[in-house]
């Protein structure tokens, strides 16, 4: 990368900041030989659903979840060496449909001509989508259109499935959950990523957490459940649970029953108050973010 000679300093410089500006790198400007992309990838749950069952992860109370859309915006990766140091941002916000991301996995962003080694700080945001947004995989344009114009991060719809009678319920999650995951770290390795001449790194979007007993800093011990899906009313009429029925859905103590009649802890997650549904559903979704599929990132409140 840059083997270009310069003739004076100033033009040199200003190739940096245009190759920065190009890769979308920032910080101090170091330049060097590294170079990442930045990949997405689905969590099989979403590709392929939560069927019931025993399973460490089945969901346990007798329903099969299926995702016919999952659509949702990630980008503004960051990420630094420790300290700050050699920090690289990209602007870039993706917008994906994760049930259909196919392989290999498509780029989100990537850095260029930056030093390299480890960058043992890294994270990325699912923010509200603008219309720089970058359409991944040719979701609909007026599913784009409506995240941008309502600030939504989520629409994520599909059924819930009772096992003992068939009967089903469809769902569909259209959702605000600007999350910033920061200290990426996949379990056993040097967190964050590592930077040679050519790496890439993984930012995994988890599809199970709305069906989490709690907010678990680690996934091991957690049960999955989804008959507050279940039980939500379709206040509305109109044939399926979208945002004003999880609203309607405050009898919190009874969707999600905390010991001894239930499993459920509500406390510690993104949203600090559960009123209803909808504040389980976008507390859950705030901790979806991971990175290398099953590396943690710690999560900011909503
Ligand atoms: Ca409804």
């Amino acid at each position: 990368m840059m083997k270009t000679e310069y003739r004076n300093p100033s033009s040199a410089v200003f190739a940096l900041v245009a190759a920065c500006a190009i890769a979308g790198c920032g910080g101090d400007g170091r330049s060097g030989d590294g170079n990442l992309s930045v990949l997405l990838e689905a969590e099989e749950t979403i590709v392929d659903g939560i069927q019931a069952g025993t399973g460490d992860e089945s969901i346990l109370d007798g329903f099969d979840i299926e995702f016919s859309r999952y659509i949702a915006t990630v980008g503004l990766v960051a990420m630094n060496q420790g300290n700050g140091s050699n920090a690289q941002t990209s602007t870039v916000v993706a917008v994906a449909d994760f049930t259909s991301l196919g392989t290999p996995p498509p780029e989100l962003t990537s850095f260029s001509g930056i030093p390299t080694g480890q960058y043992t700080e890294l994270g990325f945001e699912t923010p509200a989508a603008d219309s720089a947004v970058v359409n991944v995989n040719s979701v609909d344009s007026s599913d784009v259109d409506a995240m941008i114009a309502n600030g939504w991060s989520y629409i994520v719809e599909g059924t819930i499935t009772r096992i003992s009678d068939s009967a089903s319920k469809e769902f569909r999650i259209e959702a605000d959950v600007p999350a910033i995951y920061t200290n990426c770290a996949l379990e056993g390795q040097e967190p964050g990523a590592n930077v040679s001449r050519s790496s890439s790194a993984t930012v995994t979007l988890h599809g199970d957490h709305i069906f989490f007993n709690g907010f678990p800093e680690e996934e091991g011990n957690v049960q999955r459940l989804a008959q507050w899906l279940w039980d939500i009313e379709d206040v509305n009429d109109d044939g399926v649970l979208s945002r004003p029925d999880f609203e309607a859905a405050t009898d919190v103590g009874s969707l999600f029953p905390t010991p001894p009649e239930g499993v459920y802890e509500l406390t510690g997650g993104p949203v600090s108050s559960i009123e209803n549904a909808w504040d389980f559903v976008r507390a859950q979704l705030a901790t979806q973010g991971h990175i290398f599929g099953e590396g943690e990132c710690e999560w900011s409140p909503l």
